[in-house]
């Protein structure tokens, strides 16, 4: 693990956005050159995509299964100024089980008024909320990452939108989900910034009217028992990974039986947390 994730850990006033909000906003996650470099990756793949499978090139389009596209994308899985929040949160038994890159051409089709058209207001892996019903709230289980590639500075351009706090909330706090209510935030980040989001949080796909493609990049991370979202097509990366790294990519030395166990060597994670940040071990209990 690049040692320079010890400058990154989760902040007392992050926790609190997140487990209130149910997301928060960080600045510079990633330096100018990555994000250009991973803008490049993100254009050619959904456009290969796009090309491939004749989906017409000005739509909203995302690229599920996305972390193996490329050779680069694998730093992004323990990317050391984001990992800490990651693991802050969720603590270290954890993996990456879904990515996505994202494509947002302007549109000149859609008008701002026409809800109906692109709002969807959803929650993440949304069959958890459905299917575990005795907790009073959903549980969390799953957070995403959200990389903005290109800046989105100001409302109207795709920016990540969402209702703050909704994410206790099994049901659509709003009467309609194709409608973008008046507490929906858009959230303006420049390009570089990560948003850290609840996947119970409901948010919504919003429109592009400025003059610029936005692209985004979202990685999500959950406890090492749940089912990929996506097909996780990453064995070509594992002779090259690092430990941690390969628990992330969700390899165990006890094949299907480590998912649902926490043992010692499918958790380089945990160890190198308890060296070098104990202060966090206490918030996550061993298995009893
Ligand atoms: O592209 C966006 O801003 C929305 C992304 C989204 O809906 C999701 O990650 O589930």
């Amino acid at each position: 693990m690049d040692p320079r994730s010890l400058d990154y850990l989760l902040t007392e006033e992050e926790y609190r956005a997140f487990r209130e909000d149910g997301y928060f906003l960080m600045k510079d996650a990633l330096p100018p050159n990555l994000v250009q470099r991973y803008l490049e990756i993100t254009r050619e793949v959904v456009e290969e995509y796009k090309r491939v499978h004749n989906v017409p090139m000005d739509r909203y389009f995302g690229v599920i299964d996305f972390i193996g596209q490329r050779d680069e994308l694998l730093n992004l899985v323990d990317w050391y100024r984001t990992l800490p929040k990651i693991w802050g949160i969720l603590g270290p038994d954890i993996k990456l089980y879904h990515t996505v890159g994202m494509q947002t051409p302007p549109t000149t089709k859609y008008k701002l008024e026409e809800h109906r058209e692109w709002v969807n207001w959803h929650t993440y892996t949304g069959n958890l909320t459905r299917d575990i019903q005795e907790s009073i709230e959903p549980p969390r289980i799953s957070m995403k990452v959200g990389y903005v590639l290109t800046d989105t500075l100001e409302p109207g351009m795709s920016n990540f939108t969402c209702l703050p706090g909704s994410h206790r909330s099994r049901v659509f706090p709003g009467k309609d989900r194709k409608r973008l209510i008046e507490d929906a935030v858009q959230v303006c980040a420049p390009a570089g910034s990560a948003i850290f989001f609840d996947r119970r949080l409901w948010h919504t796909p919003s429109l592009n009217v400025s003059d610029q493609t936005r692209y985004m990049i979202f990685n999500g991370y959950s406890y090492r028992w749940l089912a990929n979202r996506d097909d996780m097509t990453v064995s070509h990366f594992m002779h090259r990974a690092t430990p941690i790294q390969r628990q992330l990519l969700g390899f165990s030395h006890h094949g299907a039986y480590g998912s649902s166990n926490s043992f010692d060597d499918d958790l380089p994670l945990k160890f190198w947390i308890r060296e070098h940040a104990p202060q966090f071990v206490e918030r996550w209990p061993e298995h009893q």
